[in-house]
């Protein structure tokens, strides 16, 4: 074992306690260095783990593919371990803490044999922030460590940091559970088919077993910025939400920042990164999965994102849909996980164009454009540093974050919901956010397809109880101090309403601009708009449709408020609701009251 490069006494010996349980044969501590990451990717090349890009298509960057198995967040295997069952809620899975610890810990006993374990320091958000957030992630996964590096500000700096300040750190445990029994031959993607991803709320700890893909590996990201952090938030009064964060300039120069929540695989990179098809309008991207989010002394709602990389899904992305990802990739720097390799070592997927006439799948099997299976696996992603994004914010660097003007709320629906309607107030915008609802994607392992509610897109993410969640999003307006003017707007969008030939009735991506000057003159009071039983709807005049090749009919049934089809959804959300008991804030029923006589008024 190599010196450890600090004395912080808690981390010494948190180390010393998981070396002893899981006896890997080496440790090392990551520096986050260029020549670590050369070393590592060398290492991880050498072992078949990673396949490098050719150097002028991609520089610096790879192709994984995992073991078919282990493609997804696992939401079946994770788990909040609240000392109390009934903080964990309705939507989480509970396991007691002691319990919990007993198992993983009976899991992990020799599980990184024949493996070196990397400690690495990493913050979420800038290091110069007031209260930077520290957590150290150890894993026997080098695939994990340079995901990590890109995904977070991570290495020296941060262990320099954590011992100066002195501040306090999230451990956070991860094991891929496969160990290297003597002699026997490693497999380029290890894991096991036990997999758990545990959180401790109280004691703000992760300990995550089994898999090695990143929403149940790379821990600083759903399992701390989102479920730990969200823990923090209730206790502290801020918000850790499952948002893309971005400036939008008008024309005539005048800035607002807008916040967005999509549930996983439901457009935030796409909108983040957004190339604007109206002349004047200039997108800038400060974050595309997760927004921290505090009342500032001046009352607004300030954001920041806690994230150093974009991971990306990578189907459908290309020149037409999201330039700026394309354009960040370009850059290298990146690691591409279950896409498909070419024969001239650059990278493929579904929805890039043309398919090249033989790639390798994302199962290693030869394919060709007459194969029946997808090259790459609907949930393949690109992992890549957000400093290379040519459309990044200077925001995105202040750790005071942006004041939010607007928050988006959205889900994929073929039918019901409109492509935009503004929330009537604050607590009607959280009875949207609460009910938000989505068809399930290949994010999460599961029937995909299938309508579920994903509350403010956080249905895997919050820590503790829905319920209390709800009351907290409510009682954030006192952080405006009175004043419903400071609030952010709330609006909900529907990009993936579909026609009766099943096409997808507003064309989305770039276009998806017109939506966003409508909220921006929303903002302003000056767009019209019909007030409809669920909020205010754009009439098609009120959108700048201008260049738009758009079926007058395809626009009509876009912006539709079918009562009939909003009658079907109150019981699935009285059905949602009465999931909650007491903890169900009033004012959300009186909300469903209030719908329901509008509907019946309609
Ligand atoms: P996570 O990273 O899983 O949290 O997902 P995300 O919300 O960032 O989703 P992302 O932007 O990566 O989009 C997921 C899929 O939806 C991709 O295949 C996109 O091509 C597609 N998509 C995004 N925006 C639009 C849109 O406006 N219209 C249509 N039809 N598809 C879209
Ligand atoms: C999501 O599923 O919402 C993601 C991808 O952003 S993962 O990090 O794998 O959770
Ligand atoms: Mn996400």
């Amino acid at each position: 074992m190599t010196q450890p490069p600090t004395s912080h006494p808690r981390l010494l010996a948190w180390i010393d306690e998981v070396a002893a349980l899981t006896t890997p044969d080496r440790i090392v501590w990551c520096d986050g260095s260029e020549a670590e990451w050369t070393r590592l990717t060398d290492e991880l090349v050498e072992t078949g783990a990673l396949v490098r890009l050719d150097e002028k298509k991609k520089p610096n960057s790879f192709w994984a593919r995992t073991d078919p198995s282990d493609v997804a967040r696992v939401e079946e295997r994770t788990f909040i371990c609240s000392v109390d069952e009934a903080d964990a809620g309705p939507t989480n899975n509970w396991m007691d803490p002691a319990e919990m610890k007993q198992l993983m810990t009976g899991l992990y006993r020799g599980c990184m044999r024949g493996r070196t374990m990397y400690v690495v320091p990493f913050c979420m958000g800038p290091l110069d922030a007031v209260e930077p957030m520290f957590g150290v992630e150890l894993t026997d996964s080098p695939y994990v460590v340079a995901s990590m590096r890109i995904m977070t500000r991570m290495g020296t700096d941060v262990l320099a940091a954590l011992e100066q300040t002195g501040a306090d750190f999230v451990p956070a445990l991860h094991s891929i559970g496969a160990p290297l029994l003597d002699g026997a031959e490693d497999v380029a993607w290890p894991c096991n088919e036990t997999k758990y991803i545990s959180h401790f709320p109280e004691t703000r700890e992760i300990w995550s077993f089994g898999s090695g893909y990143g929403g149940n590996s790379l821990l600083g990201k759903k399992c701390f910025a989102l479920r730990i952090a969200s823990v923090a938030a209730r206790d502290e009064g801020w918000l850790a939400e499952h948002m893309l964060i971005m400036k939008l300039t008008s024309p005539e120069g005048v800035v607002r920042y807008i916040a967005g929540a999509f549930p996983s695989a439901c457009g935030k990179t796409n909108l983040a990164m957004l190339e604007p098809t109206l002349d004047g309008w200039k997108v800038e991207t400060v974050g595309d999965d997760i927004a921290w989010m505090r009342f500032g002394e001046d009352g607004r709602l300030w954001a920041t994102n806690p994230e150093f990389g974009l991971f990306g899904v990578a189907p459908g992305t290309d020149f037409h849909t999201n330039p700026n990802a394309m354009r960040t990739l370009a850059k290298g720097n990146s690691v591409f996980t279950n896409v498909a390799l070419t024969d001239d070592g650059d990278i493929w997927w579904e929805g890039m164009g043309e398919p090249p006439a033989h790639l390798t799948d994302w199962k290693g099997n030869d394919w060709t454009p007459q194969s029946e299976a997808v090259s790459s696996h609907p949930n393949s992603r690109f992992c890549t540093p957000i400093e290379q994004c040519p459309i990044l914010a200077d925001e995105y660097h202040d750790p005071r974050g942006v004041p939010i003007d607007a928050i988006l709320f959205g889900g994929r629906r073929k039918t019901t919901i409109p492509l935009v309607s503004e929330a009537r107030d604050w607590v009607h915008g959280v009875y949207l956010g609460a009910t938000l609802s989505s068809e399930t994607t290949a994010a999460a392992v599961g029937q995909v397809g299938v309508v579920r509610r994903d509350p403010m897109a956080m249905l895997p993410f919050i820590g503790y109880h829905a319920g209390d969640y709800f009351q907290h999003w409510i009682d954030m307006a006192k952080g405006a101090s009175g004043d419903a003017a400071k609030l952010p707007k709330v609006f909900y969008v529907n990009w993936f309403r579909r026609g009766d030939e099943g096409q997808f009735l507003w064309p989305g991506f770039g276009e998806n601009s017109r939506v966003l000057k409508w909220v921006c003159e929303r903002l302003d009071g000056k767009a019209d708009a019909v007030e409809t039983p669920i909020g205010h709807v754009p009439t098609p005049e009120a959108l700048d449709l201008t260049g738009l090749d758009i079926d007058p009919a395809d626009l009509a049934a876009a912006l539709r408020v079918d009562p009939n089809e909003w009658q079907a959804e109150i019981p699935q959300v009285t059905e949602w609701f009465t999931k909650f008991g007491d903890k169900l804030p009033a004012v959300l029923w009186a909300e469903l009251d209030a719908l329901k006589a509008r509907l019946a008024d309609a």
